[in-house]
């Protein structure tokens, strides 16, 4: 194609004139455009704040001023103007972070028969960082919740009670069952049961799937079940831990006041902590154990509500790795350094680890450890510790 030059005859100033009206038409088209998607970003706003319980009424209960509540910050402002509270920490952290209980990592017993789970919501401010306090939406103890351990093919009783001021409910990974049926939501004061049987091996999330559901995950409303294989699948492992990893989103530091879910941080995927089992760098000060030689197994689980995990353990090798919780050790690979989990999935690892010493597992998308998630394994109860 030839263009017509300025100094060819008069098609050319037609041509100049045909064009100047195509752009003049297409600026305008362009600032329709702008506006109506400015609408429509508008009224998405509009509609995500009807969405949220902060402008609801449940049952007669204004849901304005709940834990966990705080929308603002979310008005249009732009992303650049979000603030990081990552490390906010006092002066006695470190006093903090040695007093801390940490959560229990190692896998509980599975119950014989049917496995009666009875899940408690409520809301509470937690502790995900030393000095960090957080008004969630978690479970009677708190965020994550329990660690359910059940076997391959045994029968799971879920009970649902909801002690929170809104509307909550519970969707299990692990269950194949019509989640119109099982997972809807529970009205406060109420409770609901449904039955599965965990046919599939693997770790599961379990975690509210009441609307909007990244608030209710990002306000601690998730934990882990562990589905154990048959007898004889797996290498028997000396020592089992459950990981749930996830992140957080804070409207403003926690340190005087319980901090509330920032939702444009969390659209931002910007999040202040992340944490295994919901609390920074617990297992720093608090190390998970195990004897030279044992097989220490890994239940990982990332409940997200939006940030992959890449679980890695520094000084060693993951000689087994189930990806994605597919358990079917035809499937495992062998030998691997660095394993993502997803956010809503599972993975499951083995380490077998000789030498004594203080080894860090982590997820190796390294902001994440500067987050919070990071923690020690010691082999061989060695003194000392060790950051990394
Ligand atoms: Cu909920």
């Amino acid at each position: 194609m030839s263009y017509p030059s300025q100094s060819s005859n008069s098609s050319s100033g037609a041509f100049f004139m045909v064009a100047t009206i195509l752009l003049g038409l297409a600026v305008g088209i362009g600032a329709i455009f702008s506006v109506l998607m400015w609408a429509d970003a508008h009224q998405a706003r509009d509609d995500a704040k009807k969405a949220t319980p902060a402008a609801a009424s449940v049952g007669g209960h204004s849901m304005a001023g709940m834990p966990g509540m705080d929308m603002s910050g979310d008005s249009a402002a732009g992303i650049g103007s979000l603030t990081s509270y990552a490390g906010a920490a006092p002066d006695n952290a470190d006093a903090l972070a040695t007093a801390h209980k940490p959560y229990p990592a190692d896998l509980p017993p599975a119950p014989a028969g049917v496995a009666d789970v009875h899940l408690v919501l409520t809301d509470l401010t937690v502790q995900i960082a030393p000095g960090v306090k957080y008004a969630a939406w978690a479970w009677a103890k708190g965020a994550p919740g329990p660690v359910i351990h059940v076997r391959q093919g045994q029968l799971v009783k879920i009970t649902l009670t909801n002690n929170g001021a809104i509307p909550h409910s519970v969707d299990f990974h692990a269950a194949r069952i019509a989640p119109d049926k099982a997972f809807g939501d529970v009205f406060p004061g109420k409770s609901v049961s449904y039955t599965f049987r965990a046919n599939d091996a693997g770790v599961f999330m379990y975690h509210c799937g009441t609307k909007p559901v990244l608030m209710h995950i990002a306000n601690g409303m998730y934990g882990a079940i562990v589905v154990e294989p048959k007898p004889g699948v797996l290498p028997k492992a000396d020592k089992n831990y459950v990981l749930v990893a996830s992140e957080w989103y804070l409207d403003s530091d926690g340190l005087t006041k319980p901090a509330q879910f920032s939702q444009a941080k969390a659209h931002a995927r910007m999040p202040d902590w992340m944490t295994f089992n919901g609390y920074a760098g617990q297992y720093v000060k608090h190390p998970l154990t195990a004897k030279p030689g044992e097989l220490v197994r890994f239940w990982v689980m990332d409940a997200g509500p939006s940030i992959d995990t890449d679980f890695h353990v520094v000084g060693t090798l993951l000689d087994n790795a189930y990806p994605f919780a597919d358990m079917n050790p035809a499937h495992a690979l062998h030998n691997v350094q660095t394993m993502t989990v997803p956010a809503g999935g599972g993975a499951v690892f083995d380490v077998r680890i000789h030498e004594p010493g203080l080894y860090p597992f982590v997820s190796h998308s390294f902001a994440a450890v500067d987050q919070g998630q990071v923690g020690l394994l010691n082999v061989g109860n060695v003194n000392g510790t060790m950051s990394h």
